[in-house]
């Protein structure tokens, strides 16, 4: 993509309104743009991200074994009064009234709505165990929307929804999308800690979030020190019985939110290993049992014959809260630091002299056969200063910036950026071209 062709509108004012990092740089580096309290359009270079993050999530649910399909927006009145959570849930439920006078809701999550869809066609137990999800937009007319996409009133979740016969079948599925949602959250660079947690509206007594580190973070969180240090499992973690053996050892560890938080369990760790800190909920779990299958009457058959309400769970994560969540945990002073596999483009093409015959030559050569090879490429051909392109391109954190001017095309050099670690190195357009071509 040439950036003269793209639509990236900078700040260079840091907004005043924004109080944290993640929110001014996603203003900033034209990502998002608010249109009113908690609600954003998602400008090209956020919308890419959010797709990025949103694929990641969904290639880890069906590797679990979870089922992808997509729910409205708008439900009915009706449901929510099956399950008597249209009066619990409160003001923070949009209500809506059709044309003729129906009463509608814009769905701040779907349990209601997926329990419907499964009773109306699974009547045997032959049928589980089963996992549904889909990736949509929600709303939630928070009280205090702020700190940009992180408390949103619209903001995009995934929720999966797992139907078992019995408690033991519905505790696997539990653990399952544990193990996922540890995965998830590694392949976009982050450090989650699964903390035992307070249920809320959603119901249930077995539940955790899942916390990313951040002095931003919204939440107060205690755990044990060794949580932290614990790797990802490994897509080997498959069968049951290596789940049961994992989720053992972390559920030995003590990790609560603010609201579980048992102080003296807490004490009773070794000084050196309490850790308390505020964290960031990028996704939440619960196990319900028959919460919603017994009102809304979700029954299968059993192997002995017998009608039985299914035992159910929910999982959620807030794929849009995760840009917020990202840019807390990878930033610096210039701006947005991307992991690679989030990054909105691979890297970018930075021209220093853009009348300059040779160096245009050099740069629209690299650009063709690095798109050729299938990297997304944002190439700065515009006629900025080389001081402009460089604040801009260390503001949008793309990996990696080729920079190249005619001084260095005299010796037949560019210079190699990585945004991260900030190192440079100087190379043959020829080896430039040979190294990120290979990386896809
Ligand atoms: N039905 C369940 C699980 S599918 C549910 O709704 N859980 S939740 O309420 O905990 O939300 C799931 C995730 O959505 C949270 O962990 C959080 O990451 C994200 N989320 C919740 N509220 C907001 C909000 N106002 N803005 C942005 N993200 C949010």
């Amino acid at each position: 993509m040439r950036l003269s062709r793209f639509y990236l509108p900078l700040l260079k004012e840091t907004p005043s309104d924004a109080e944290i990092v993640s929110h001014r740089l996603m203003l900033r580096a034209g990502l998002i743009r608010q249109m009113s309290a908690g609600i954003y359009s998602w400008l090209p270079l956020g919308h890419k991200v959010l797709r990025k993050i949103e694929q990641i999530v969904r290639e880890e649910q069906n590797r679990a074994g979870a089922i992808e399909l997509l729910m409205p927006t708008l439900q009915s009145a009706e449901l929510w009064r099956e399950s008597g959570r249209y009066d619990a849930y409160g003001k923070e439920m949009l209500r809506i009234t059709d044309r003729h006078e129906r009463e509608m809701l814009y769905g701040p999550t779907n349990e209601e709505m997926i329990t419907d869809i499964f009773r109306k066609s699974v009547k045997s137990y032959r049928q589980l165990p089963l996992n549904l999800y889909h990736i949509q937009w929600k709303f939630r007319d928070e009280v205090r929307p702020r700190f940009g996409v992180m408390r949103g009133r619209e903001f995009l979740m995934k929720d999966a929804y797992s139907f078992d016969l019995d408690p033991v079948a519905a505790r696997r599925a539990y653990f399952r999308m544990f193990v996922a949602y540890l995965r998830t959250f590694a392949r976009m660079g982050l450090k989650s800690i699964p903390m035992r947690a307070e249920t809320g509206p959603i119901g249930g007594e077995l539940s955790h979030e899942f916390i990313v580190l951040a002095e931003t973070g919204e939440s107060q969180v205690f755990c044990h020190r060794d949580l932290v240090e614990l790797p990802a499992p490994g897509e080997d973690v498959d069968n049951d019985s290596d789940l049961e053996t994992q989720m053992a050892h972390r559920l030995s560890l003590y990790a609560a939110t603010e609201d579980k938080h048992d102080e003296a369990a807490f004490n009773a760790l070794p000084e050196g290993k309490r850790m308390s800190a505020r964290g960031i909920e990028v996704g939440h779990i619960f196990n319900f049992g028959q919460k919603y299958s017994k009102p809304m009457n979700a029954k299968v058959t059993g192997p002995d014959g017998t009608d039985v309400y299914v035992e159910m769970g929910s999982y959620g994560i807030g794929v849009s809260r995760l840009l917020g969540a990202i840019i807390e945990a990878s930033h610096d002073d210039a701006g947005i630091i991307w992991p690679e596999p989030v990054a909105p483009f691979d890297l970018a093409i930075l021209n220093l002299k853009h009348d300059d015959a040779k160096t245009q030559g050099a740069c629209e050569t690299l650009y063709a056969g690095l798109t050729k090879s299938g990297i997304d490429v944002l190439y700065d051909d515009t006629a900025e200063r080389p001081g402009t392109k460089f604040a801009a391109a260390d503001l949008i954190g793309l990996p990696w910036q080729l920079i190249i001017g005619p001084r260095g095309l005299e010796k037949n050099e560019i210079e190699v950026k990585n945004r991260r670690t900030g190192a440079r190195e100087m190379m043959s357009p020829e080896a430039a071209l040979n190294r990120f071509a290979h990386k896809v």
